[in-house]
């Protein structure tokens, strides 16, 4: 039997492997050696992240979805008839609610970096809301959008929605910055965690289940595939703490053992202990964020919260 062709159209800036490979091998380099958390959603980090999403700790997801099950008639409001572009869409979950409240919006652009979960997650999009044209542009949103080959978003009001706090997986200036670049798309609603005690922030990261581990140690796990280096994953053990000062949760993988890795050519030393930087995870109150959004030009318009305090959603405008 053929398999049907997917009805969505894919623009694909996928970064080409080279890309990878010497950010990897600069990172490793780097006193604290560090990865961009950008590099843990292949194909099974995007799934991992997904189980996350579903954990009775990570409060994130269901608390934004319940946000948006609340103000939806708002935040639709706000979308207007635009094009609805998405970063980092993932599973595309959250957008659901959204086009439930919202049936003028005729198009969707997801803008995410795992371009065969993208593609899967547009196409049901199109098959569960007719008249909805899903379309599917594989980039790192990070970078500036590509605006200039996609047609579907010249000339054409656009709205940008960014959920899940995404945004504070980004260091508090490149949140400014960030915010500049995607001021090309006009509005944003921008869901970003709230700070919050450690006793809840603590396990939302690093779960009974182990889900938060093997997402992060999946990235290890890639780098062998991707890049044929030989990381033993039984020799490093993830680990993740909130610092109360800098209001983010760090999160990182530390080597059990003085060990060394071979990357390609390459060899790469740890020390017993040692970490290797995977993610952070900011957390603001209201007034910090409605703060960098005004030193990024934006106004901020509108604050929805849930009842707990938990998460924010806002609408900047430009
Ligand atoms: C994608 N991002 C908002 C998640 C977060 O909460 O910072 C990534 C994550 N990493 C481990 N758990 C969740």
């Amino acid at each position: 039997s053929q398999t049907k062709p997917s009805p969505v159209k894919l623009y694909d800036f996928h970064p080409p492997v080279e890309d990878f490979r010497s950010a990897v091998l600069r990172g490793l380099s780097q006193p604290q050696k560090t990865l961009s958390p950008k590099f843990l959603y292949d194909k099974r980090g995007s799934e991992l992240f997904d189980a996350i999403c579903q954990l009775p700790e990570y409060y994130l997801t269901r608390t934004e979805m319940a946000i948006l099950r609340t103000y939806a008639e708002d935040v639709a409001a706000a979308l207007d008839h635009r094009v609805l572009v998405e970063l980092g869409s993932g599973s595309s979950q959250k957008i659901r609610i959204l086009l439930d409240a919202a049936p003028q919006v005729t198009t969707y652009v997801g803008v995410d970096i795992s371009r065969q979960h993208l593609q899967e997650a547009c196409a049901a999009l199109m098959q569960d809301f007719g008249g909805l044209d899903a379309i599917a542009v594989c980039a790192d949103y990070t970078q500036p959008l590509p605006i200039a080959a996609i047609p579907e978003l010249q000339n054409r009001p656009t709205i940008g929605f960014f959920p899940g706090s995404s945004i504070g997986n980004l260091e508090p200036a490149e949140v400014i910055s960030f915010l500049k670049t995607v001021a090309v798309l006009g509005d944003l609603i921008v869901g970003v965690d709230l700070k919050k005690s450690a006793a809840i922030l603590e396990p939302a990261y690093d779960d009974a289940q182990g889900v938060s581990a093997a997402f992060a140690l999946n990235v290890l796990e890639r780098i062998n595939r991707e890049l044929g280096a030989d990381f033993d994953l039984t020799q490093f053990e993830y680990r993740a703490h909130y610092n109360e000062d800098q209001g983010r949760i760090e999160m990182a993988i530390a080597s059990l053992c003085d060990q060394t890795v071979r990357l390609g050519n390459a060899e790469i030393s740890f020390r017993q202990g040692e970490t290797l930087r995977t993610e952070h995870s900011y957390k603001y109150t209201v007034d910090e964020f409605q703060l960098l959004a005004m030193e990024a030009g934006f106004k901020p318009v509108q604050v929805w919260t849930d009842e707990n305090q938990l998460f924010s959603l806002h609408h900047l405008k430009q």
